[in-house]
């Protein structure tokens, strides 16, 4: 007897297990439909694709007894797209769900608004008469999906008085938490929102079960309360992370992707060493608990072998997600390889050991290029669905699926110049920086980390990879990599207004003042610093003042 959590096999739920343990809760799991029988309390962690989650449910006998459980009367929590499949269906699926709250998922606009809704959210309680179960309307909660309940009093009446929460993202309101009699379920990841969504999941934890048995209907209310809050921008802190010298897995930093020591700069005997930056787990934790809203470990020299048997990296992922509790993203070395025995591994495989082992997104860095290159040499306008992004993403969801994009300048003379991607140029001002003057340039996508240059230009890849299917774009730049000089604002505009996922600029952060810049200069939803946070130029809680200072909104802690 006791508490249960129920994993389909196909999303990171070790997440949810590391969230219980270090928050002292033991628990065990659904392992097959008999499992149900011993459950005094239920949690179901959905991530991912909707259609998934069912066809996995269905196939492992355990669709039925999750209903069956539900409508016993015991306390169930469910996360995400486990609060999804309590109601009729899904626009992104063709498969009902439980049908328990009689209304559809539906897919957010992205007239307004980049989608899928990615990042740290309000919860605005639809009434403060009931018990809040931990939702902290002063808190932020971290969103990742496409799809969702739109509140809609009028056409729905019997569904929204499961309503427990609303969010506002753009224009549209939607049911961001549920709860009525022994359900209760939110949209946010709460295993992922730091330390406000672990003290929600143990106030629900450490109340007695008969506490989750009677939560009483919401109130209809025509308009749910105004929102306080709107989607915040997120600071992500980057770590690239390879083998040493001597073998140590170590977080260093390139100059423009050259990541060894210059003999200018030290003592003779680390010159031409690998520059060391520190430990990957206790970087991440170090800045966890500093207040970064998500965290990227970037294996930057995977190109060389098979991830899978990298096994420190995976070592260092299930490390990192033990005491992480904001979203982890994992790059390098994400595609189809070849073991040294000739064990061919499918990227869809490399990408589910990472996710087992507690990422919540893979970054994919040069397969997506020759993906997009495969694209456009094929003339049609979708790829036959076997590719890296495309595998991934329909098993785990579009928001577990990055692409990083390595790009070089291109600099040509504006006078003469007659070659490709003319509308992708950016001139170089007069009171510019003095290689940028009198010049134009067009962003050079490359692979295995800048060594290769190739024939793409990042807006025909950026816009590829959405076609394909990617959630999100991690923009790096060679030429600003490490040098302080602020983020490359022309590369990142360009690409943020040639796609409709979220953007992550990346490279060249020097002072606090440049993440006001990108905020207040392009609409990117996040900015990933790395150098000026290893080396402690900057804090993070310092780049945060100063973006809530410009009235940029930003997560407490
Ligand atoms: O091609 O799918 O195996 O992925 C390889 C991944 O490793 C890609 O995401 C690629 O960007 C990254 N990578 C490969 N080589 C390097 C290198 O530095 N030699 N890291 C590298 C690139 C870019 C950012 C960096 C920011 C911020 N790093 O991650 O951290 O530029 O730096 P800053 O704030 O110090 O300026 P695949």
């Amino acid at each position: 007897m006791g508490l249960y959590l129920l994993d389909y096999g196909a999303g990171n739920v070790q997440s949810l297990a590391n969230s219980l343990t270090a928050l002292g809760h033991s628990f065990q799991w659904i392992k097959d439909p008999a499992d149900f029988a011993k459950a005094t309390s239920l949690i179901f962690p959905g991530v991912g694709a909707f259609e998934t989650a069912i066809g996995h449910l269905v196939s492992r006998g355990l669709f039925q007894p999750l209903r069956e459980y539900i409508l016993s009367g015991r306390p169930y929590f469910g996360i995400c797209i486990g609060m999804q499949v309590l109601f009729e269906s899904s626009a992104e699926a063709t498969s009902k769900g439980l049908g328990i709250i009689p209304c559809p998922i539906e897919r957010f606009s992205d007239e307004d608004k980049a989608v899928p809704h990615m990042g740290w959210n309000a919860a605005d309680l639809i009434t403060t008469q009931q018990d809040a179960e931990g939702v902290n309307a002063s808190s932020y909660y971290y969103f990742v999906h496409s799809y969702c309940a739109k509140y809609n009093p009028e056409k729905y009446p019997e569904a929204m008085r499961w309503v427990h929460s609303t969010t506002q993202y753009g224009q549209e309101v939607f049911v961001s938490s549920v709860r009525k009699g022994n359900v209760f379920a939110t949209q946010f990841h709460p295993e992922k929102s730091g330390k406000a969504g672990l003290a929600l999941i143990d106030e629900w934890l450490r109340k007695p079960e008969s506490a989750h048995t009677h939560a009483p209907s919401a109130p209809l209310v025509s308009r749910p309360p105004a929102p306080k809050h709107k989607l915040t921008k997120r600071i992500v802190a980057c770590m690239d992370v390879r083998a040493n010298d001597q073998g140590d897995l170590v977080v260093t930093k390139g100059d423009q992707y050259d990541v060894r020591e210059k003999a200018t700069t030290t003592t003779a005997n680390t010159a031409g060493a690998v520059r060391n930056l520190g430990k990957p787990v206790a970087l991440a934790a170090k800045y966890y608990n500093a207040g970064a809203d998500e965290l990227c470990l970037l294996n930057i020299t995977s190109f060389r072998h098979s991830p899978l048997q990298d096994q420190p990296m995976l070592a260092v992922v299930r490390a990192a997600a033990e005491c992480v509790f904001v979203p982890l993203t994992i790059g390098g070395g994400i595609k189809d390889t070849v073991d040294p025995d000739g064990t061919k591994r499918p990227a869809l495989e490399v990408a589910g050991a990472y996710f087992r082992a507690g990422a919540d997104k893979v970054s994919i860095g040069s397969e997506a290029v020759y993906a997009v290159e495969k694209l456009r040499a094929s003339g049609k306008a979708t790829s036959d669905g076997t590719g890296a992004i495309e595998t991934i993403a329909h098993v785990y969801g579009k928001q577990a699926v990055v692409v990083s994009i390595d790009p070089r300048r291109v600099y040509v003379d504006p006078q003469t110049y007659d070659g490709p991607y003319k509308s992708e140029l950016v001139y170089g001002k007069p009171d510019g920086p003095e290689n940028e003057r009198g010049k134009a340039w067009w962003y050079q996508c490359t692979v295995s980390g800048g060594r290769e240059t190739r024939p793409l230009s990042v807006v025909e890849l950026a816009q590829g990879v959405e076609t394909l299917g990617a959630g999100e774009i991690l923009v790096n730049s060679i030429d600003r990599d490490g040098t302080g000089l602020g983020f490359d604002l022309d590369l990142v505009n360009l690409i943020k207004k040639s796609v409709k996922i979220p953007v992550v600029a990346s490279s060249g952060a020097g002072t606090a003042q440049h993440f006001v810049d990108v905020f207040q200069r392009t609409d990117v939803e996040a900015a990933l610093a790395a150098g000026i946070f290893h080396r402690e130029e900057v804090r993070i809680s310092e780049v945060k003042e100063l973006l809530r200072s410009a009235d940029i909104n930003v997560r407490d802690n």
